[in-house]
Formats: C-alpha cells, sequence, structure tokens
C-alpha cells in the first residue's frame, strides 16, 4: 500500500513528468489506437486547474487520440501535471450521463427523451415559481466550465427565468480574494504574471501547498535563477513546505495575528516604502497604530512561531528586492479569510512590492476558470466585473444585451450557505446544480445531504449520473465535458485559454451551452438571447460588456487570438500584443510573451487611484477545542493525482495508481502514542457531526494537535465545522474540532 508521502515530491525527485515517465514506462506517450496514427493537431487550455497549461491533442479524423503538454506555451513550456496528460481519459468514463434522467413514482432514476427532461424541468420549476415566488428556485454553478456558458447561465436564470439567487463552486473557493481586493484595490484584480515566479528574490507562500495543487506554477519557481528565498507559512510541514527555504509553521487560524507582527516588524525596523505607501496608498497612520500592539513576544505566544522566525521573516519581506507573496485555501478558507487576505496586501503595499517584476499580493485561483466565473457568472456581480447596485451598470448591461433594465436585480444573490439555509427553512425549492457536486464538497455534509432531500425538485446538470448529487437528483441533465464542447477560460494570471470540440460527447449529452439554449427556448424565453446561438457569438457579446472595465478584453481579434495563449486582461485595442512587444517587463526575457502585470503606474481602480491598509482585530476560531474533541482538523487536497469529488480523476487507472488506495488521516507520533495508534491501522475520526474511517499515517509533518484529511473522499465533509468568513461567506474548511482513536465495537460501520 502506497503512503502519501510516497507520492509526488518534486524538488527532491525532478519534474513530475520526469519522474512518472521514469517510473511509469510509455507514461504520457499518446496511447494510439491501431490505424488511428494523428493527421493533425490542436491545442486546448487544460480544464483542471487554474494554472491553464495547454495541451496538445491529437487528432485523426478531427478526434482526439492522444495528447502532449504544449512546449511553445507561455504557462507550461512544455510540462504537464499528471491529470493534464489523463485529461481525455474521463471522457470515455462508463458512467457518463448519456440521456436525460428522470425519477419515477418508486423512486428510480429512468432514462427519458431530451422533449420530456425539458418539459419536465419547465413545468416543475415554474409551478414552483408560482407557488412560492420567483425567489423560490435557485441555481449552484462552477467555476469548471466556459465563460460563455456561465455567462449564458446566469444571464438566463436571472434575465429569462426570474431566479433571484444563484452562486457557485466559486464561493467555497476564492470569494475571499474576491472581496479583499475589491476593497483594497477598487476591482477583482490579481495583479501578478507567471513571470513573477521566476523574477522574485523572495516568495511566500501563505496557506499554499503549490507542489500538490498547482505544481506547474511551482515549475516556474525551480525556474527562477535568482536562488530565491522560498518562505512558506502553512501550519503542516508540506510538499511545498519541504521544497522551500524557510517553513513558518504557526498554529491553524492564527495568520492574521503573524502577518500583523511580521507588518510590526517591518514599521519598527524602517522597512516601509515611505515613498510608494504616501503616493499610493491610504490607511497607514492607521494600519501602524493597529500593528503596534502585535510585538514579537505576543505575536510568538499567540502563533507558536519563534520570535527569530517571525523576524527573519520580516526581514526577507522588508529588505528583499523583489518581494511576492501567493495565497491560496489557507488563507481563504479561514473565519477571518478576508481580513488575513487584506494582511497579505498590506505587507507587499508596505514594502511598494507591486507593479514590478517579481512582486505582488497574489491569490491563487483554483479551478479552470474560477477567474471567468469571478467575472461573468451573474452571480455576486453583474455581468463582466460589474456592480448590481449601480443603476449606471444595470443601465450599459441593459443596453448591450437589448433587455429591459427592471429584470436586471438591484443586488447580488444570496451566498451558496444562504441557499442552503434557504431549503432548510422551505424558502428554495427547486434547485438547479451545473458542474459541482455539492453533497460532497459543501461544508457539515450531514446537515446538506438532509437538505437537499427536502426539495420539491433538484436538477443535477453533470458529465456523470454517477456523482453523490446526481444520485440524488428527480432530474439528471447529461452534459458533454472539456473538450467536447467550445469555449474559454481565464486561468489565474488573467491569461485567456480556449477550449475546443475535439471528442464527441457520449449518447445524448449536450454541451451546457446548448442545454441552457434549450431551456430558453422550452421556458419561452429564447428570443431575449436570439444573439446567444453559439459560444464566439456570445464570447463577443462579453468582449462587449468590458468596455472600460479593468477587465476589458474588447481588444480581442476573437477565438483565434485566444488561441495563440498570449491574452491576458486587459486586451484593449492598445494593449494588442503587436502594437507592443514588450508588455511592461522591459528587458525581461518572457516579454516577448507580453508578459503583463497591472498596476505598474501605482494606480489602482478605487476612485482616488489608491490602494487601501485594511485592517481587523484577530479573534479565535468559531469552534473550541475541549476535551472529547482535542485536534484541529485541517483538510485540502491529496496529491496532484486528485481532483475534488474524484467524478473525473477517479475514472483514470493511472491517476488511480498515483494516488494512495486508501483515505490517510496525517497524525502527529505524539498524538498517535497517546492513542496507541500505530501507522496503517484503521482509526475513527470524529467530529461532533459526524465520523469517518481513515488508516493512520502516523507523521511529524502535521504537527502536534493536529491532523490532516484529504478533501478528496466524500466523508470527510462529515466532519467539518460550518463557520463562514463575515465578508466573503467563504466556508472555513480547515478548521474543526475532532477526536482520533481506534474505532470501538459498538462503532457503526463508514
Ligand atoms: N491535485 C489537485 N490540484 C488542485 C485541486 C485538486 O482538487 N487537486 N483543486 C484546485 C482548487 S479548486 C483549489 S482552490 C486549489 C487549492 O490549492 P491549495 O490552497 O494550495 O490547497 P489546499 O490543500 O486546499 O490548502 C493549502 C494548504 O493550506 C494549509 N492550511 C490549513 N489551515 C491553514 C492555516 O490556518 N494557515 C495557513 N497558512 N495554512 C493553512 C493546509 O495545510 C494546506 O497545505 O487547488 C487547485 N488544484
Ligand atoms: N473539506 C473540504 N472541502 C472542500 C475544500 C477543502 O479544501 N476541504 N475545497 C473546496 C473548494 S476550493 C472547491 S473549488 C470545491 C470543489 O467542489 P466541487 O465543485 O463539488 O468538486 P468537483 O469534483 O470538481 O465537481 C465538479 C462537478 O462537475 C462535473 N463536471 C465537470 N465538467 C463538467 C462540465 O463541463 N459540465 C457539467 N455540467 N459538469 C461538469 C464533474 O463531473 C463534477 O461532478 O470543494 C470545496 N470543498
Ligand atoms: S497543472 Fe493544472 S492546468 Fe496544468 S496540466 Fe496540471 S491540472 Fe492541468
Ligand atoms: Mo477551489
Amino acid at each position: 500500500m502506497k503512503s502519501p508521502v510516497e507520492l509526488l515530491r518534486p524538488r527532491k525527485d525532478g519534474p513530475l513528468t520526469d519522474r512518472l515517465r521514469r517510473e511509469r514506462p510509455g507514461f504520457g506517450l499518446p496511447q494510439i489506437p491501431a490505424g488511428r496514427t494523428p493527421t493533425a493537431t490542436t491545442r486546448l487550455t487544460c480544464g483542471f486547474c487554474s494554472t491553464g497549461c495547454g495541451l496538445d491533442v491529437h487528432l485523426h479524423d478531427g478526434e482526439a487520440v492522444g495528447l502532449t503538454p504544449s512546449n511553445d506555451h507561455p504557462v507550461n513550456l512544455g510540462m504537464a501535471c499528471p491529470k493534464g496528460w489523463e485529461a481525455l481519459t474521463p471522457l470515455a468514463a462508463s458512467d457518463r450521463a448519456t440521456t436525460p434522467l428522470l425519477r419515477d413514482d418508486n423512486g428510480k432514476l429512468r432514462p427519458v427523451d431530451w422533449n420530456t427532461a425539458l418539459a419536465t424541468f419547465t413545468e416543475r420549476m415554474k409551478a414552483i415559481q408560482a407557488e412560492h415566488g420567483p425567489a423560490s428556485v435557485a441555481f449552484l454553478s462552477t467555476g469548471q466550465i466556459v465563460t460563455e456558458e456561465m455567462a449564458f447561465l446566469g444571464a438566463l436564470g436571472k434575465f429569462g427565468m426570474g431566479i433571484v439567487h444563484g452562486d457557485g463552486n466559486t464561493r467555497q473557493c476564492m470569494a475571499t480574494a474576491v472581496v479583499a481586493y475589491k476593497e483594497a484595490f477598487g476591482f477583482d484584480a490579481p495583479p501578478y504574471t507567471y513571470a513573477d515566479f521566476e523574477q522574485s528574490d523572495v516568495m511566500v507562500l501563505i496557506g499554499s501547498n503549490l507542489c500538490v495543487a498547482h505544481p506547474i506554477m511551482w515549475e516556474h519557481i525551480v525556474r527562477n535563477p535568482h536562488s530565491p528565498e522560498i518562505v512558506v507559512i502553512d501550519p503542516r510541514r508540506t510538499e511545498t513546505a519541504s521544497a522551500g527555504t524557510l517553513h513558518v509553521a504557526p498554529n491553524p487560524k492564527t495568520d492574521l495575528t503573524l502577518l500583523y507582527g511580521l507588518a510590526h516588524v517591518i514599521i519598527g525596523n524602517g522597512w516601509v516604502d515611505r515613498e510608494f505607501v504616501d503616493a499610493h496608498t491610504t490607511g497607514f497612520a492607521e494600519l501602524a497604530d493597529h500593528v503596534a500592539a502585535f510585538t514579537p513576544d505576543r505575536v510568538s505566544a499567540e502563533t507558536g512561531v519563534d520570535v527569530a522566525t517571525l523576524k527573519r521573516t520580516a526581514e526577507l519581506i522588508g529588505t528583499g528586492e523583489r518581494v511576492s507573496l501567493w495565497w491560496t485555501m489557507g488563507v481563504n478558507q479561514s473565519h477571518q479569510g478576508t481580513k488575513t487576505a487584506q494582511a497579505i496586501i498590506d505587507l507587499a503595499l508596505l514594502t511598494g512590492n507591486i507593479g514590478r517584476p517579481g512582486t505582488g499580493a497574489n491569490s491563487i485561483t483554483g479551478q479552470c476558470n474560477a477567474m471567468g466565473s469571478r467575472l461573468f457568472s451573474n452571480t455576486t456581480g453583474l455581468l463582466g466585473g460589474h456592480d448590481f447596485a449601480k443603476p449606471e451598470h444595470r443601465a450599459k448591461v441593459a443596453g448591450i444585451l437589448g433587455i429591459d433594465e427592471s429584470v436586471i436585480p438591484t443586488e447580488p444573490s444570496w451566498a451558496y450557505d444562504r441557499i442552503i439555509e434557504g431549503i432548510n427553512r422551505g424558502e428554495i425549492r427547486g434547485l438547479w446544480v451545473i458542474a459541482t457536486n455539492t453533497s460532497h464538497s459543501w461544508i457539515n455534509q450531514s446537515d446538506a445531504r438532509e437538505l437537499l432531500d427536502k426539495l420539491d425538485f433538484l436538477v443535477v446538470q453533470d458529465m456523470y449520473s454517477t456523482t453523490e448529487t446526481a444520485q440524488q437528483a428527480d432530474l439528471v441533465l447529461p452534459a458533454a465535458g472539456w473538450a467536447e464542447k467550445e469555449g474559454t477560460f481565464i486561468n489565474s494570471e488573467r491569461r485567456l485559454g480556449i477550449v475546443k470540440r475535439v471528442a464527441r460527447a457520449p449518447g445524448q449529452a449536450l454541451s451546457d451551452f446548448f442545454i441552457f439554449r434549450a431551456i430558453a427556448d422550452a421556458w419561452g424565453c429564447g428570443e431575449v438571447f436570439r444573439r446567444w446561438t453559439d459560444p464566439e457569438s456570445v464570447f463577443e457579446i462579453l468582449q462587449e460588456l468590458t468596455a472600460n472595465q479593468p477587465c476589458d478584453i474588447t481588444g480581442v481579434r476573437g477565438y483565434e487570438e485566444v488561441d495563440g495563449g498570449h491574452v491576458q486582461w486587459p486586451y484593449r485595442t492598445e494593449d494588442r500584443i503587436d502594437s507592443h512587444t514588450t508588455g511592461d517587463v522591459a528587458g525581461d526575457p518572457t516579454a516577448a510573451n507580453g508578459q503583463r502585470r497591472l498596476f505598474a503606474d501605482g494606480r489602482f481602480f478605487t476612485p482616488d487611484g489608491r490602494a487601501r491598509l485594511l485592517f481587523t482585530e484577530p479573534a479565535g476560531p468559531p469552534e473550541k477545542l475541549s476535551r472529547a474533541y482535542p485536534l484541529v482538523l485541517l483538510t485540502g487536497r491529496g496529491t496532484s493525482s486528485q481532483w475534488h469529488t474524484g467524478t473525473r480523476t477517479s475514472k483514470s487507472p493511472t491517476l488511480r495508481a498515483l494516488a494512495p488506495d486508501d483515505t490517510w488521516v496525517e497524525i502527529d507520533p505524539a498524538d498517535a502514542a497517546e492513542r496507541g495508534i500505530s501507522g496503517g491501522q484503521v482509526v475513527a475520526v470524529r467530529s461532533s457531526r459526524g465520523s469517518m474511517r481513515a488508516r493512520a499515517h502516523v507523521t511529524p509533518t502535521v504537527g502536534k494537535g493536529r491532523v490532516f484529511v484529504s478533501m478528496h473522499d466524500a466523508r470527510t465533509n462529515r466532519l467539518t465545522f460550518p463557520a463562514f468568513d463575515p465578508q466573503s461567506r467563504q466556508p472555513s474548511y480547515k478548521y474543526a474540532a475532532v477526536e482520533v482513536s481506534l474505532p470501538e465495537p459498538w462503532d457503526p460501520p463508514d
């Protein structure tokens, strides 16, 4: 049996792909069926993570027969992680949804034709709205479909069907970064480009396990020629922490205190870039006042980080020439996530580390199109990065779409947790779930699953009929997946990527785009969307919507230019790559790729052009440890070959072989010894909400008093505690009080 530590450790073992090639002869070479020699190659952007790697898909008679990572793509430079190499395999799985399925009177899901499915959808949802009001039907969507589809869903739902509340899995993921950036910079604008990984001399990764979650971003760090200091702030000694140069391991959820402590030392030592701060920020005096109380001794006592390490980290940030700060879910998924992200932004602003090569306060996104969802899902923000609350924005969007302004809501939708609560209260009766697996991924599962069963009508639109959520549905709509349809993604560094149809969707499965088109017609609002005929026409509409916004993409010459791989927003006519070849990275070799970052001129998107230094008082985690539940449960990504709820990655034998055979709970040797647990034993992990079995992986990497379980097991979210960041409503998946013990004979089986 493989243990997690035997898996991928890039620094030590060299680039992932090399290792895989060594250990698995033939790995990565396209497995071309006999008689199907490729006759052409085309490029797609990977449909898993937000890195946005280019994959060259090899075609025979227009159909994909294999793929290799693109050599000349600025994102991945010929590399891919295991998921990228295996991206075509999950399409051929035997549990693909191939026809619509409707639950019959005996409670069984039975195949029906599309006409019946569409008629049932319309009839049931309209009946619910007629009885309980338009707001009683909601949707939950995703960061994993193309931008054109998310925009269609958001527009159809809100401007066509009268749906008031729709949110997505990006709430579980990016909501915190969105709010943090909007408040600090005036727009949701991650400022960086991947060249920054190669240009920093100090990099600080906070709550980010890059080696596992974004392995190809890590490869850019490996290419950095400046022997950078790599500080990893994570309670666990992760693969990334082991590969870095300094591991800072604060007690879970004490990052805010730690970051204020760093600001305290930086200010105290005169490492503030006063010229930058005075010219480009507001709030310095208040922030300095606030952090004065965060003395090294206090911070050390509260975070568990010794004073010397705290001072060393502050010195690196305060005196480095090009310092970049990167964060992911260890920050976003916190009960004070927004303020923690803003404390990271504060450090970059205080030291003038923004807008120059190798700098930035950089939120790394998760899903392939989380960035598309942030701008175009029409949930938290109005299409194109607009604001539902601003009359001029509503007028602009209504004008471009040719719709009546009165159909545009004046407020954003309820957040995911409020929609779930609405189901509990009977306010939400009909739910349409698209490309997300709520019954596995939502926090505090025991509640969530029961709640979905309370709905009058649950529709799940997915590639597979076997997902935990699809199994609870009244109606399953079979969706085409990545590579079976067209559209665009936006990656972490604001780069647009292309998806093309190189495989046939099985049976009667349709692209999400054409499902939305069909629903618009069945609902009777098809006329509103008469310009929305195909993905590329929608791309043009979206371009128009972005005019004069920070995310302006009016200069893009259609899909053909996106295909070139060099479009990063903003991309106005004057930003066109052929009109300036150096970006703002003068003299840099990657400038030929047009790598561009934001804020080179020190002007932010706030009304006065200044960035805001923001802060708050740290508060302890909402769930307290107790004698019954004395350990902190951390959750997150397990290996680079597993993707979330596993609906895709578990269908590849190669990816399965690279993942642990069993779910492991990482536990410190002292905690294990206290409980009489030895490595490999099956143990019970319990919280006051539920329990699961897992195998003990006794390891010093997780730290005393903490345990870690990957999120890829559907049972993990039985344990999690439903706390939310107050500003972003993002769930705090990474802190719950649990106990681990050998299972008692009377414990119920899993
Ligand atoms: N292989 C693979 N790659 C993926 C995904 C996948 O499912 N599989 N998912 C993608 C998605 S959608 C996302 S959002 C990203 C997530 O990417 P990451 O955020 O890098 O991944 P996680 O493992 O969720 O969390 C990162 C780290 O946060 C740490 N952490 C927990 N609590 C704290 C804390 O209080 N403070 C600090 N500083 N750190 C803490 C955890 O120990 C963990 O190592 O990955 C993307 N990439
Ligand atoms: N405990 C814990 N829980 C977590 C996290 C954590 O760190 N810890 N992380 C959270 C985060 S950051 C995230 S992003 C979420 C992810 O949670 P989910 O979104 O629930 O996870 P996925 O498995 O990616 O689900 C995507 C679904 O879309 C389907 N799908 C894929 N492509 C398409 C398509 O083109 N069309 C359609 N219609 N369907 C498609 C897939 O089959 C799958 O069922 O999990 C969250 N949950
Ligand atoms: S790093 Fe992300 S985008 Fe690149 S191949 Fe892997 S999953 Fe795909
Ligand atoms: Mo995510």
